[in-house]
């Protein structure tokens, strides 16, 4: 562990995550997030597993505790003990008109959108973190819920696999900006402006108080729409087929289904440890397989990016974003393929541009017109993103670009504190201060030696 050159900084990473700390899970940040979201909680215990393995697989567990029948594993577990008036939009916007038997029973409330898969990925590590730790009750502990947690997982992918993907393209489609995690993305305005808004209730932004700027913030323009996407998926119960036939917003997301493949690597990795039956090694290698060949489908070759699909307007979304190096975080592309995303993420246009603060990705590529660099994922640097590559880049061999993300980052963190986002070339902190998952890859990056 190479902690001496940070100042403190794993003590002020882990004193984030013990006051995010709602026992057995963690909020997202104090006060602009006080639920449980679902790939945060997978990064969070990658950090927490760098410190009690066990309670990193407890804040899993606790997620999955809102898993939904049909596999489906929610965005938030609302936390029933938030303060009134925090977050918009509360249980009480997501109940379906007819109730879904897919849905958890009470007390459990959640949305009813998903999020990226990072959660075999975190629960590979916290296998790894017990390894390390040997015998003795807290990883045993671990081990135990980990392996209660596999079949869950499974049935987590099985529903992206074939509910999100009935076509078999190894593509996942999204029908909420919120399902891609990174909301108010150039890749989204197209689809999200053809979203027609019908009589949305009038709604108070609960989220403006707990940032300096609204820009750090989406639009009302967006936010209408998110609610009335949410409000037509409420009226359409979650039913999947009918959402598949008509809801207004979908779109094949490259980036979540990147995640996915590099999550089935690890799902993988899981069943065979835990001597799972051959067929489900099967599927979960053909998930891989597909996945790797739907992404190789989507890649551009004059913007040497893979490009996510409208499935609405038949058409692919050229915006150059960080999602944009999918095929990267999946894994394994072809050699050619992978020099050419390597250089496209380390030139000008994203990691070099001249101006940055740090040799770091931003969101949005600052040549691309929506670029703003103060505007949420519309330009600025997202530290779990540069985790995700550090972690692609050096599990493929890119270890000298891996060492640099991660030293980058850490600077980066050392002098604007654990900020949900940061202003690319500045490097001011922007959105929420003591953000989880912020603090979560920080512990994580800090437990390496390079
Ligand atoms: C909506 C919690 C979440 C992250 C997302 C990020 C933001 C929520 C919001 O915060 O989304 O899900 O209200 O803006 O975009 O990636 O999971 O940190």
């Amino acid at each position: 562990m190479e902690t001496g050159a940070w100042n403190g900084m794993f003590d002020r990473a882990v004193g984030v995550l013990r006051r995010n700390d709602m026992g057995g899970w963690t909020r997202a940040a104090p006060n602009l997030y006080p639920h449980q979201w679902s790939w945060d909680s997978a990064f969070i215990a990658i950090g927490l597993a760098r410190l009690d393995a066990h309670r990193a697989a407890r804040e899993l567990i606790t997620l999955f505790s809102g898993q939904w029948a049909n596999g489906k594993v929610p965005h938030i577990v609302f936390n029933p003990h938030a303060p009134p008036r925090s977050y918009l939009l509360g249980p009480e916007h997501w109940a379906p008109a007819v109730p879904t038997p897919d849905a958890p029973a009470p007390p459990r409330q959640t949305s009813g959108l998903c999020q990226p898969a990072v959660h075999a990925i975190a629960a590979l590590r916290i296998l790894e973190a017990a390894d390390e730790t040997g015998a003795g009750e807290t990883a045993d502990g671990a081990r135990m819920f980990i392996r209660h947690l596999y079949p869950h997982i499974l049935a987590w992918h099985r529903y992206l696999l074939n509910e999100r993907d009935p076509e078999h393209s190894g593509l996942v489609t999204i029908y909420h900006p919120w399902e891609s995690g990174t909301d108010n993305s150039p890749r989204w305005d197209a689809p999200l402006e053809a979203v027609e808004v019908g009589d949305l209730a009038p709604y108070e932004r609960y989220d403006l108080q707990f940032v300096d700027e609204p820009s750090e913030r989406p639009a009302k323009r967006e936010y209408d729409r998110y609610l009335w996407l949410v409000e037509l998926l409420r009226r359409a119960s979650y039913d999947e087929a009918e959402i598949r036939r008509t809801h207004p917003f979908a779109v094949k997301d490259v980036f979540f289904s990147a995640i996915l493949v590099a999550a089935n690597e690890a799902l993988l990795q899981m069943a065979l440890r835990f001597k799972a039956p051959g067929k489900d090694c099967e599927e979960i290698e053909a998930w891989i397989s597909r996945g790797r060949q739907g992404l190789e489908k989507r890649y551009d070759s004059r913007l040497n990016l893979c490009l996510d699909y409208d499935l609405r307007a038949d058409e692919s979304l050229r915006i150059r974003t960080i999602a944009g190096f999918a095929s990267l975080v999946a894994g394994e592309p072809q050699r050619e393929r992978h020099d050419a995303l390597i250089e496209t993420l380390f030139s000008h246009e994203f990691a070099a541009d001249p101006r940055l603060r740090w040799p770091l990705p931003p969101s949005t590529s600052p040549v691309e017109p929506g670029f703003h660099p103060r505007a949420y994922w519309r330009g600025p640097v997202w530290p779990v993103i540069s985790w995700l590559y550090w972690y692609s880049l050096r599990r493929d061999g890119e270890k000298e670009r891996a060492v640099d993300l991660r030293r980058s980052s850490l600077e980066q963190l050392n002098v604007g504190g654990f900020a949900e986002y940061f202003e690319p070339f500045t490097g001011e902190p922007l959105g929420s201060d003591d953000q989880s998952w912020t603090a979560a890859v920080a512990l994580d990056w800090l437990s390496e030696d390079s």
